[in-house]
């Protein structure tokens, strides 16, 4: 029986469903720069950060740029991405989340974020959902981003439990990697053959629960 105390969930496309919004802000950029951005590097930009999605975007359209007019592009992207924010509601929370979250509470299952997003602890309280954590780490409060495991360390050094008594929910290859080289347990949230890094892969939460989470491992 594997000994489980606490759960680390990414937010943008495990509690969120963000990812789209990212992208989108993207592509805008892109067209901005003059250049189609492939619908295939969406994968390719899921759970890092910001000024690492943007070297890949401006690689893909061939472009150079000093790190001021980086700073600027990674800016204006934000600034896109935030509008899309605007009139962020409930509907943005992805299914079977909130139940999920309601059955582990009544467990007392001590849970944490660690995201990439340097607005995760923004988008969690405007959504009013902070309360279920007892810690937020977000891309602000980490030096090495996804796929280093150092925002999933400092969640589980808040939770204060051993790495490997966490089960870190990811929807990302890059977050993946991120939570096995720092020895968690892992589940993919998404599609099996994309997510193969993962212990195991469920397409989203609906219907389960804390038993038929550690279920999984048994
Ligand atoms: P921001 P996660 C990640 O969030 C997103 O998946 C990724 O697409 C984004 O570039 C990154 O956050 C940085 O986001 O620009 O808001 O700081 O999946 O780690 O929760
Ligand atoms: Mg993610």
């Amino acid at each position: 029986m594997i000994e489980i105390k606490g759960f680390i969930f990414d937010l943008d496309g495990v509690i969120v469903d963000t990812a789209k919004y990212h992208f989108l802000s993207w592509v805008r950029l892109a067209d901005k720069l003059g250049f189609e951005l492939n619908t295939q590097v969406e994968e390719r930009l899921k759970g890092i950060s910001r000024m690492d999605s943007l070297n890949i975007v401006l690689e893909e359209g061939g472009i150079e740029a000093t790190e001021d007019e980086k700073i600027q592009l990674a800016k204006q992207k934000n600034d896109w991405y935030l509008e899309s924010l605007k009139d962020l509601d409930d509907s943005v929370v992805l299914e079977g989340v909130i139940p999920f979250l309601e059955s582990l509470k009544a467990e007392g299952i001590p849970l944490a974020v660690g995201s990439a997003s340097r607005n995760a602890t923004r988008i969690l309280h405007k959504l009013e959902m902070q309360h279920y954590f007892r810690s937020i780490v977000d891309g602000n409060m980490v030096i090495k981003t996804k796929p280093d495991p150092e925002v999933f360390i400092n969640a589980a050094r808040d939770l204060q439990f051993r790495e490997d008594h966490c089960i870190v929910f990811e929807d990302s290859k890059k977050g993946i990697k991120a939570a096995k080289t720092g020895g968690f347990k892992v589940i993919g949230i998404g599609k099996k053959d994309v997510l193969t890094e993962a212990d195991t892969v469920i397409e989203h939460f609906l219907g389960h629960n804390y038993r038929s989470i550690l279920d999984l491992y048994n």
